[in-house]
């Protein structure tokens, strides 16, 4: 049996139904053999964004796995794992490399040692006998401790050597293991949740990963606590509960900003509690208790007053447990009745542009009806770069967990569009939409055809304010002599023409039918790219400076 054959086998072992791929590549062919479908992406990147999206809906039960050719190949997927690293995805990527005769001769690319930076681990298979071994390893490595893309190059001389088959049928797929935190970390954490008058929960992607929104619901009822998600964790508590202040990042909801500014306590729960120009920053007087996963994560950027490290499932099982001994109440009306309060007078203060009937069109009405059109509890949204993020991220209502795929602590333009292929094909009962500026669908819009081709009906929104909106202020002599923050294209003739049911809206009464009838045509497996002729509308829902 040969290396790239005996990948295949460990992979479909694996469960592995995809491989996202770029030619050539021996394991392309090899995975084909075994009936695991390979998908051709138009540039490198977005695969490895498929296979993101992929990871991410399926809370990395099952992963995604990318191939691309030695060279220019590993050197293009750069960009995809740098921000899957970024994110704490576990997707597995496989490059080719060099012949192990080239290897450190200029000027071979090395992905075992340029991923290196960017990747949870990232090595080369340099004898064929070690593959069962190192898949081991990397599956080991993508199902626990921190999340992280795993790199494992192969040599284009590799591939073809010959393996033993017995040592590769007696692969055993490695578990998942999770762990609790200590008890007596527990203890003090619920005794100050329980002292604490006003607690503030800040819930982070651990929670998605974990799916453990039901013991996040159960904890914030217990404790009265009202919860605001992170930029990542959208979805992870539902954001129609009376208990929701809603997700904050680089913009976010006056409720998340005026509870936290006020918070006594802040219980950070399956968060890394990073500080980035995407995160919402945390008042720095307040004690923060932080459960994470990954022990690199406390008192990295906040001095923390308690942590509780483990699965989020368990810790926060550990935490009601110890919780309801002491309490049983539920919220206290005034918390619930000061949320709505907070959240109406803030939507009372964007309703004109939410309500907008301008044209060129609000981007905000376009969100509004959006979210009103779609089934949000059987649908995925995703945000690109750039406005579309920081005006949806506040306003876009999520229900459901992974309902809404926050992405970005590095921040990709254009890398939305393929995490909204690869949710697809995780889930392909739901809608899933994404939401990207012109600039962004510049970077990746010849991916639509990949869409097309392998009927994945994903519904693209597409906000074309011809430009990259609101960068003049921060170039204003290179904008005003030279234009360079202004863009043109009829992105509807480009969808159209690469297969896709394609609409280009100018009027607010066309928004929500469009969107309606574009939705029923990509649950039939055709992708569609709703074009709306926007004004540029830099005005954001933020509460704080974000310095870059
Ligand atoms: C690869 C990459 N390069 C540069 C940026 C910086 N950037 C973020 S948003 C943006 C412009 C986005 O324009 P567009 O997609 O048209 O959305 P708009 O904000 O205009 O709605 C740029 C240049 C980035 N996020 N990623
Ligand atoms: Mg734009």
């Amino acid at each position: 049996m040969r290396v790239n054959e005996a990948i295949a086998r460990i992979l479909r072992v694996e469960g592995v139904e995809y491989l996202f791929c770029f030619p050539a590549h021996g394991v392309i062919d090899a995975c084909a053999a075994a009936g695991i479908r390979p998908i051709v992406t138009r540039t490198e990147r977005t695969l490895v964004n498929m296979a993101d999206g992929y990871t991410r809906v399926h809370n990395a039960r099952r992963f995604g796995v990318c191939a691309v050719q030695a060279g220019p190949g590993a050197e293009n997927a750069f960009a995809g794992v740098a921000q899957a690293g970024s994110d704490g995805i576990p997707i597995l990527v496989l490059p080719g490399g060099p012949r192990r005769d080239r290897r450190g001769v200029p000027y071979a690319f090395s992905a075992a040692e340029q991923y290196r930076g960017v990747a949870k681990w990232s090595d080369e298979v340099n004898l064929p006998e070690r593959i069962p071994d190192l898949m081991r390893r990397a599956f080991s490595a993508l199902r626990n401790g921190r999340r992280g893309p795993v790199v494992l190059e192969i040599p284009n001389d590799i591939g073809g050597a010959e393996v033993d088959p017995g040592a590769v049928a007696a692969y055993a797929s490695p578990r998942e293991y999770r762990s609790s935190a200590d008890p007596r970390d527990v203890a003090a954490a619920a005794e100050a949740l329980l002292r604490s008058e006003r607690p503030v929960i800040v819930a982070g992607q651990g929670v998605l990963f974990a799916e453990a929104t039901d013991e996040l619901r159960a904890l914030a009822e217990l404790l009265g606590s009202p919860v605001m998600t992170t930029m990542n964790g959208k979805s992870a508590f539902p954001e129609d509960h009376p208990l929701a202040l809603g997700a904050a990042g680089a913009t976010g909801t006056a409720a998340a900003a005026k509870f936290l500014e006020n918070a006594e306590l802040i219980f950070g729960a399956g968060t890394s509690l990073s500080v980035t120009p995407f995160t919402q920053p945390l008042p720095r007087n307040v004690p923060i208790i932080q459960l994470t996963a990954d022990e690199r994560d406390i008192n990295k950027d906040y001095v923390v007053r308690a942590a509780l490290v483990g699965d989020a499932k368990l810790v926060l099982a550990q935490l009601i447990d110890a919780i309801k001994a002491e309490r049983t109440a539920s919220p206290p009306a005034d918390v619930t009745a000061k949320i709505a309060a907070t959240k109406k007078e803030w939507l009372d203060e964007w309703r004109p542009r939410l309500e907008s009937s301008d044209e060129p069109l609000s981007p905000y009405r376009v969100l509004a009806e959006l979210g009103r059109t779609i089934d949000r509890a059987r649908s995925i949204v995703t945000h690109d770069s750039g406005n579309p993020r920081d005006q949806l991220l506040p306003f876009y209502e999520a229900v459901t967990p992974r309902g809404y795929l926050g992405w970005g602590k590095s921040t990709q333009l254009g890398y939305g569009y393929g995490l909204a292929l690869g949710a697809k094909l995780a889930s392909p009962e739901r809608l899933v939409v994404n939401v990207m500026g012109d600039a962004a669908f510049g970077m990746v819009g010849m991916d639509v055809e990949t869409a097309v081709r392998e009927r994945i009906g994903v519904l693209t929104i597409l906000l074309n304010n011809s430009a990259m909106g609101g960068y003049s202020r921060s170039m204003p002599i290179a904008s005003e002599r030279y234009g360079i923050t202004r863009l043109s294209g009829d992105y509807t003739k480009v969808a159209g023409g690469l297969g896709a049911h394609a609409e280009r809206i100018t009027r607010a009464a066309d928004i929500g039918p469009a969107i309606a009838r574009a939705s029923k045509i990509t649950m039939d497996g055709r992708p569609a790219v709703l074009e709306f002729i926007t004004r540029e509308e830099p005005v954001l829902s933020r509460f704080f400076t974000p310095t870059y």
